[in-house]
């Protein structure tokens, strides 16, 4: 039976519809992943990832009980600075860490803040955990961080910081007028280490509330960094907004050539000052590229941190304002710190820890994964993958 020439036409009409519309969904920018960019041949988290090299230490071998009093956990604690009404998100990151790793190893907590911890904070945080708890610096009355370390400084000029805040909320920086932001970030870059909590312990592990671990990690990551000698271990690696820093390079480079001894022989420099990937980004930051660690995740010595370089650096940086008159991060000032007084084979990437603080992800192709996409970089739209500075880290410091 020969079909009407019109029915003919609508049929040839839907096909090539339908095939107009597979083609756009394949041209559709993926929500979720990365994208090969900056020059980066493969991403490496596509690679089989397994656990670094050994020796290490494992929960089936070595006494990890919570109360052992001679137990093998090394000189380390977890640490987060946080606020009471963050209570749920951080229960909800502590059951992601115990789950993937601190159930075996029974590493203790400590919790930061600059206002008193509520009883239900602390019952809630200590249930969710078989490891000790603790809030500030249970030996002092005084539990909080110390006023003296949280206050805004004498020498700041609070119009000045009001107008400043303005120009860069202008600019869109986010947080900018917002004063506890910044006190934040001044905290984290340099006074969390000097906290009398942390002065026994060398190691630390910094959290952040609502973050999500997606892997199993079977081995003691503390002893890894004592026994290989490791300054920094750290996941994602990003560009910074280079209006909320632009005096912080030239300021770094005055430290510098006071203390040109301070800087270490196998530096980062190219990392730090690549103007190639981004050369706007290193023109607005004179001369920085903005690259740094995420520091919202960061497992670090504290004996760098306490010591003669990088202090010095942190007191010469808070001299000069820039937390407060720009919104310096502790990412980038951490991150310049490592990157110019640590030696890079000392800093370590840690590809086979899954971890996402929305929007970004380090997401490894490994069977111990459940939860995230194997090279998976980002979660949002596809303009945040510009942000992935990985490719430049790998090119100038390698994959280690
Ligand atoms: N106690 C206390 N903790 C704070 C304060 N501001 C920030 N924090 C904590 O410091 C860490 C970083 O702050 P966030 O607000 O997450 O900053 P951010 O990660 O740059 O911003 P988001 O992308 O919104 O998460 C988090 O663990 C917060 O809980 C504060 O004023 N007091
Ligand atoms: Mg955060």
């Amino acid at each position: 039976m020969a079909i009407a020439r019109p029915i003919r036409m609508l049929g040839a009409a839907c096909i090539l519809l339908c095939l107009f519309l597979v083609f756009q969904l394949r041209q559709a920018p993926s929500t979720v992943g990365s994208k090969l960019i900056h020059g980066m041949k493969r991403d490496p988290l596509l690679d089989p990832t397994g656990e670094p090299a050994g020796p290490l230490w494992r929960a089936d071998d070595k006494d990890y009980a919570p109360d052992s009093p001679n137990s093998a956990r090394t000189n380390a604690a977890l640490i987060s600075l946080v606020r009471n009404e963050e209570l749920d998100d951080l229960v909800s990151t502590m059951g992601d860490l115990e789950r993937t790793w601190n159930h075996k190893f029974n590493y203790p907590y400590i919790f930061f803040n600059d206002k008193p911890f509520t009883e239900e904070f602390k019952k809630k945080t200590q249930a969710a955990t078989k490891a000790k708890c603790q809030y500030g610096n249970a030996t002092l009355t005084n539990q909080l961080v110390p006023k003296e370390h949280w206050e805004v400084p004498s020498w700041i000029n609070m119009d000045l910081f009001r107008e400043s805040a303005q120009m860069l909320e202008e600019q869109d920086i986010q947080y900018s007028s917002k004063i506890s932001y910044h006190q934040m970030c001044r905290w984290n870059s340099g006074l969390f280490y000097k906290h009398p909590a942390l002065e026994k312990y060398r190691y630390y592990w910094r959290i952040e509330p609502n973050v999500k671990f997606f892997c199993d990690v079977d081995y003691d990551v503390f002893r890894y960094m004592q026994d290989n000698n490791k300054t920094y271990g750290f996941t994602i690696n990003l560009y910074d907004a280079p209006q909320s820093i632009p005096s912080l390079w030239p300021r770094t480079r005055e430290f510098l050539a006071a203390n040109p001894d301070y800087l270490s022989e196998n530096n980062m420099w190219q990392w730090l000052t690549d103007d190639v990937a981004r050369p706007e980004h290193n023109k607005i930051a004179n001369g920085y590229s903005t690259c740094h660690f995420w520091s919202n995740f960061e497992i670090g010595d504290l004996d760098f941190f306490r010591g003669e370089k990088y202090d010095a650096y942190f007191q010469y940086l808070d001299r000069a304002g820039g937390f407060f008159y720009e919104r310096w991060g502790d990412a980038p000032v951490h991150s310049i710190g490592v990157g110019l007084f640590a030696d890079a084979a000392n800093v370590h990437w840690f590809r086979d820890i899954g971890y996402n603080h929305i929007p970004f992800l380090n997401c490894p192709n490994s069977p111990k994964c459940s939860g995230c996409q194997a090279g998976q970089m980002y979660a949002g739209e596809s303009f945040l993958g510009k942000e992935d500075c990985r490719p430049t880290y790998f090119k100038y410091v390698g994959t280690h």
